[in-house]
């Protein structure tokens, strides 16, 4: 991504890699951010897939109403762990009251596109951090404009014009063994999608590799051990250091990240510590690919 700073009087915008992340600095986001610093934040986060503001105080009423700036938000279709009048607003956490966990826990830990199984996969999500372990718990998160980038020529050409399967099913019991299978209604709610395997991302006209390992089941006309060792070879290019930020969270964290250009996943912790997190999630467009 371009790395470019820029500061006005009143925002900073520190990269936090040449490619990917970035933290923007002296905004409190309680208070809605008028046009011209929102024009800011939208072009950091079109610049660098993910922005982060650190030392925020936020109920999930001003959370849902920042997350609005980006877009209609989407109600989850896993409606178990949201604010009851506020279904936007979702809780991750491992903090258990009366024996039940008060949100997901353990969701995320393979890399992933929010959505991405579904016709029209999450635009961008915002995470705040309202409690988190001192060590650990990092989210990741991986460049997929750099990704394709970065490949020979000749695999792009032929890449850009592949379409992959996106399904929920695939290996969710494999992901989530903790977790009952999904019920078959569930299942019925997210049948399996094709999407481009290259995106073309609206606002930036950029080219992104759109694919992880553990959601794509096949790529459409390959042979199958064709068609699994190019997506799990191309999520491992994908994910090299290089290629990767890791947020180290402190409580008052808000994180954005924008699903069409970048890959993220949860990372382990010691159980011993708590982690609470208020996530919402804005409603995407289907993707589409360089020739269409
Ligand atoms: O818990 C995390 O660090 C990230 C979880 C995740 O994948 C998400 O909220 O979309
Ligand atoms: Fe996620």
């Amino acid at each position: 991504m371009n790395s470019s700073q820029r500061a006005t009087p009143d925002l900073t915008v520190l990269p936090m890699s040449a490619r990917i992340g970035a933290e923007i600095r002296d905004l409190d986001l309680a208070k809605l951010p008028d046009a011209t610093a929102f024009a800011r934040i939208l072009d950091a986060l079109h610049r660098h897939g993910v922005i982060f503001f650190r030392g925020q105080h936020l109920t999930p009423e001003q959370l849902a109403a920042f997350s609005k700036c980006f877009g209609e938000l989407d109600i989850h279709h896993m409606t178990e762990h949201v604010f009851p009048d506020l279904p936007q607003v979702r809780v991750l956490s491992n903090v258990k009251k009366d024996g039940k966990s008060i949100g997901i826990t353990k969701g995320g830990m393979h890399w992933h596109s929010d959505l991405s199984y579904k016709p029209q996969p999450a635009l961008v999500t915002l995470l705040y951090a309202v409690e988190c372990p001192p060590t650990g718990a990092d989210t990741q998160f991986a460049d997929m404009y750099a990704a394709f980038a970065d490949l020979p020529e000749e695999k792009r050409h032929r890449l850009q014009t592949l379409r992959a399967v996106h399904d929920r099913n695939y290996r969710y019991s494999a992901l989530y063994p903790g977790r009952p299978p999904l019920t078959p209604e569930q299942v019925a709610k997210v049948p399996p999608v094709e999407h481009p395997l290259v995106r073309v991302h609206p606002a930036t006209g950029r080219p992104a590799l759109f694919l992880a390992k553990d959601v794509v089941s096949q790529i459409i006309g390959m042979p199958q051990d064709e068609s699994r060792a190019l997506i799990d070879e191309l999520e491992a290019v994908a994910t090299l250091p290089e290629n990767v930020y890791s947020h180290k969270w402190q409580p008052g964290d808000l994180l954005v990240w924008d699903n069409r250009c970048t890959l993220h996943r949860a990372t382990p912790y010691e159980p011993q510590y708590r982690r609470s997190l208020y996530r919402t999630q804005v409603k995407g467009e289907a993707p589409v690919g360089i020739s269409a």
